[in-house]
């Protein structure tokens, strides 16, 4: 299976530029929510806490790669992916297109992953997937790096908490 072949435009130049130079995108802290969306946005941080925040549950950080504890991380607060997801609007141009849905969560310095439309308005998956704005009760900054997405339900949690996330790309993928 291979991604939908991208068309020349100016959100896929962007993109592939943050791949090639992730620190010369985005003003530090803002989220953009682009690709197969009714109304893309962009986000600053103080947008994102004007959401109804959603407090997730202590847990472990551990690498998957090598198995490392990194750290325990104090209960994040932020708003749930699935909630911007709705507010930005999918496309859904042809028939089926959630089911071949996937989204693309990306860091500042062009690490990112996956989720599938299924997994995040599907399963309880989505319940718990948070672009965080707080931690521990202490509000957190684009120096400490927020937003933070993570995955609450993952069983090695690491990989799915990326830090200084900047953009959630919506792609319809295709055989
Ligand atoms: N933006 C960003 N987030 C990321 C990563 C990364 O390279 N960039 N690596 C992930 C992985 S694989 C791990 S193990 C942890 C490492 O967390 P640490 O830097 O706090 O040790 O961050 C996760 N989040
Ligand atoms: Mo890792």
């Amino acid at each position: 299976m291979d991604i939908a072949p991208p068309t020349a435009t100016a959100e896929n130049t962007a993109l592939a530029d943050l791949a090639r130079n992730p620190a010369s995108t985005q003003a530090a802290g803002t989220l953009r929510l682009a690709g197969s969306l009714l109304r893309p946005a962009t986000l600053t941080l103080d947008a994102l806490r004007r959401y109804p925040g959603t407090l997730g549950a202590p847990f472990d950080l551990r690498c998957y790669t090598t198995g490392r504890f990194i750290r325990t991380v104090p209960p994040y607060r932020g708003v749930r992916l699935t909630a911007l997801l709705e507010e930005a609007g999918l496309r859904c141009d042809e028939p089926g297109d959630f089911k071949r849905m996937v989204f693309f969560a990306v860091g500042h310095d062009g690490y990112f992953v996956t989720f599938s439309w299924h997994e995040l308005f599907n399963t309880p998956v989505g319940e718990q997937v948070l672009v965080a704005y707080e931690c521990g009760g202490a509000p957190l900054d684009a120096e400490t790096g927020a937003p933070v997405l993570y995955s609450g339900t993952d069983l090695v949690p690491a990989p799915r908490h990326v830090k200084r996330l900047v953009r959630i790309e919506a792609r319809v993928l295709a055989l």
